[in-house]
């Protein structure tokens, strides 16, 4: 049974993101298990994000669900799968990657506004991430700007740590906007959020996260998937995740032998 409701569907339609309550609460003990088992063996592209003089940690991790057994169980669950058709409004639902975010109590380090598209090698409008705390969440919620996935224009992406360009050649981007020395200019999506519950968004919208400043850690784990207008886009660089020697060539569907496809 899903729990998507129409209010959900038009508000991810038109803001870009929606809350679910309770949609992964059953999944909650596999996903602290697969959570605790990412941090204690890291993958790959495990990255420490804390800045330069803040004290905590803001570790995230992704691409790890062929090696944690609980994220490829969530992912591919049927009630999840039914979830994101219906959000993205597409017939099949592909699996893009999994992701780790966590901060620990007391973490001061923010997480940057940025859009996660540019960073990708797909490009699309049928496409969702669900944000899956696993831990309250107060202050340090997922915030989103309202619409920005109809932007035409995309965000500047960054490096998390430096705040550098991500790409060397970056003209046809915006720069990252600042809603919070901007507050009249843009609206603010953000929830009070129980374990379990989900945040939708779409790749195009544009997020980030204040820091930890509670007393209690922050774990989050991503699933991120992509439905049928979805093509690849050669972004002449390496993006995130790389995904190397993927073999794709513009206007490509994602290989389905590395991207699971669904058809619910
Ligand atoms: O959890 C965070 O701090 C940021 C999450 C995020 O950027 C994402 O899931 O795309």
């Amino acid at each position: 049974m899903t729990k998507i409701s129409k209010k959900n569907i038009n508000e991810f339609k038109e803001n870009g993101a929606t809350l679910i309550p309770g949609l992964f609460t059953k999944w909650l003990p596999d996903i602290k298990k697969g959570i605790e088992y990412n941090l204690m063996h890291p993958g790959k592209y495990a990255a420490e994000n804390t800045r330069e003089n803040q004290s905590g940690r803001f570790f995230d991790d992704y691409c790890n669900w062929t090696r944690i057994s609980e994220f490829e169980k969530i992912m591919s669950c049927p009630d999840v799968i039914s979830s994101a058709a219906k959000l993205m409004g597409s017939a099949s639902v592909q699996f893009f990657h999994d992701h780790v975010l966590y901060k620990s109590a007391g973490s001061e380090t923010d997480t940057p506004w940025h859009q996660d598209e540019p960073y990708y090698f797909t490009k699309g409008n049928q496409n969702v991430s669900f944000w899956i705390p696993v831990d309250h969440i107060k202050e340090s919620s997922l915030r989103i700007i309202s619409g920005s996935h109809k932007w035409h224009k995309p965000v500047l992406p960054t490096k998390w740590l430096t705040g550098k360009d991500f790409y060397k050649s970056s003209n046809e981007y915006n720069p990252v906007p600042n809603p919070d020395i901007n507050p009249n200019k843009y609206e603010i999506l953000e929830w009070k959020m129980n374990p379990g519950d989900a945040i939708a968004f779409n790749f195009k919208s544009v997020h980030g996260a204040r820091a930890n400043k509670s007393d209690t850690q922050r774990r989050v784990l991503s699933l991120r998937y992509v439905g049928d207008d979805v093509r690849y886009i050669d972004r002449k660089e390496v993006t995130s995740p790389p995904f190397p020697g993927h073999n794709m060539n513009n206007g490509d569907k994602l290989r389905a032998d590395w991207f699971p496809i669904f058809h619910p």
